[in-house]
């Protein structure tokens, strides 16, 4: 086993002790294995932090935008060189499995390179006027400082598509992980300073939650962008607003897939397969609901029973697991209780259902594959987000009534829906109310290319990623261009 790391911030160019309490980051499948450890950061390293970005950001915002994209695409060939020793780091730190680990890391890179390739590609537009002699020019320029607020579950691969848009388009950065994965935060960060990122452009401090506040309500930050929970983001979205600075939420999903009597159901039982219980399913994105019509359901289920519980749970970083735990204790308490209540609430079991009580399963913090059908009356876990491995599912009668089960939600991030008949899928693009639908493919996944967020309590403010980047860290100054010399 290695040696822990030492937690450490970089502000300025220098990677820094904490004057913060100390904090121990364990690994959740082996909570005795110490990953990192240190004093978090607080309000003096924030300070510090936004000081130093603020200081750069005309120096930064000057550098072409050919030389700026050149250092994204050198950060990108470092994490991908990395990728197999900062995947198991990850897969230790944060559970998801080391193959998972190594895909968010590579994915990590492609999102460095995708932005650092796009950065000279848009500057703006060009308009004719109404007046002789005079062209408009709408240019784009970046909003300055940008809070990053990230959270445990791609410790590296959300970083980096907020990151990387908000420097390729010229802005200087100071982000705030969640302090569960400290290490993959200052890899990244280790690697856009390698890669030749001047001293105070991007900043680490690692905090809890008076940090995270004390960075959405600082005066010198321009812009803030956020993942995780409704209510924190709703909170940060209200302290943005407050001081009129433009903020971009992704919260949370309730994601349903809907799989109709026409569908290939084998594509149907895997899909749904990955979207439950890939990352132990601590996705936004995750399959958290399953709506099947009345016809396919009781052999459906058994189906997915089948495979849910014949899942391999275990350690992440050893080969053949195919589930790991959730991130903390905290965790897995809040979602075998959810799991409790909904028993309680009449839920017929498919798949798990009764928390590991021995063995490494049980001192891991380990939570099984669990696939509850519910009664009529909607119980909790139907509405509620658990952020864990847990299926809800109810029978539909009709395709109608399954597309009204599915839009049965304050969330509105994803969907997914299985089936061969085209007529069933333009419907659903149309009646789905979510701002991402996957015909034929799990309800998680997503490009950098495109834009990516959702409806409802889901998202609040621009999307993420596509053009809708560029848009959310650059704001337009409008010239009218005379040259200057007096013409009749
Ligand atoms: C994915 O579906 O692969 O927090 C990415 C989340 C999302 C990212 C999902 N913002 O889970």
């Amino acid at each position: 086993m290695t040696a822990p790391a030492q937690l450490r911030h970089l502000v300025d160019g220098q990677w820094l002790d904490g004057a913060g309490d100390t904090v121990v980051s364990i690994s959740p499948a082996e909570p005795d294995v110490v990953v990192a450890q240190g004093r978090l950061a607080e309000t003096t390293e924030l300070d510090g932090a936004v000081a130093a970005a603020q200081r750069v950001k005309r120096e930064w915002a000057r550098i072409p935008a050919h030389e700026r994209g050149a250092i994204l695409v050198r950060a990108a060939g470092i994490v991908e060189n990395a990728a197999q020793d900062w995947g198991t780091e990850l897969a230790r730190e944060e559970g998801k499995t080391k193959p998972e680990g190594i895909g968010e890391v590579l994915r990590a890179a492609q999102i460095l390179r995708f932005y650092g390739n796009d950065a000279d590609r848009d500057a703006g537009e060009v308009f004719s006027s109404p007046r002789r002699g005079e062209r408009i020019l709408v240019t784009r320029k970046p909003v300055g400082v940008v809070g990053v607020i990230t959270p445990f579950n791609f410790p590296i691969a959300i970083p980096a598509w907020k990151i990387a848009p908000a420097l390729t388009y010229g802005n200087t950065v100071v982000w705030k992980p969640a302090s569960t994965v400290p290490l993959l935060a200052m890899r990244l960060a280790q690697a856009l300073t390698d890669a030749g990122l001047p001293d105070g452009v991007l900043n680490l401090v690692i905090g809890d939650r008076t940090v995270g506040n004390g960075l959405a309500e600082h005066p010198g930050i321009d812009a803030i962008t956020f993942t995780g929970s409704t209510g924190v983001g709703r909170r940060i979205a209200a302290a943005g607003a407050a001081r009129g600075v433009p903020v971009q939420a992704e919260m949370g999903g309730k994601n349903a897939a809907v799989v109709l009597g026409d569908a290939d159901l084998e594509l149907a039982a895997e899909q749904v397969m990955f979207g439950a219980f890939r990352s132990t399913g601590q996705k936004c994105t995750a399959t958290s609901r399953l709506i099947v019509t009345d016809d396919i359901a009781e052999d459906f289920l058994a189906e997915l029973g089948k495979r849910a519980d014949a899942l391999n749970v275990g350690n992440p970083v050893q080969d053949g697991t195919e589930m790991g735990p959730v991130v903390n204790a905290a965790a897995r308490t809040s979602i075998q209780a959810g799991i409790d209540r909904a028993f309680e609430q009449g839920a017929r079991r498919i798949a798990g259902g009764h928390a590991y009580a021995e063995g490494t399963l049980a001192t891991g913090f380990f939570v099984p594959p669990t696939i509850l059908e519910l009664p009529s009356q909607s119980p909790d876990v139907w509405r509620e987000e658990l952020f864990g491995p847990v299926l809800a599912v109810r029978r539909a009668g009709s395709v109608d009534e399954a597309f009204a089960l599915a839009n049965d939600s304050e969330f509105g991030l994803s969907a997914a829906i299985f089936t061969q008949d085209l007529t069933r899928s333009l419907d659903a693009i149309d009646d789905l109310d979510v701002g991402i639908l996957h015909i034929n493919s799990e309800s998680a996944g997503a490009d950098p290319h495109v834009p990516f967020g959702g409806a409802k309590k889901s998202g609040y403010g621009p999307k993420e990623q596509g053009r809708s980047a560029r848009e959310f860290f650059t704001h337009t100054t409008t010239v009218y261009l005379r040259g200057g010399q007096a013409r009749l």
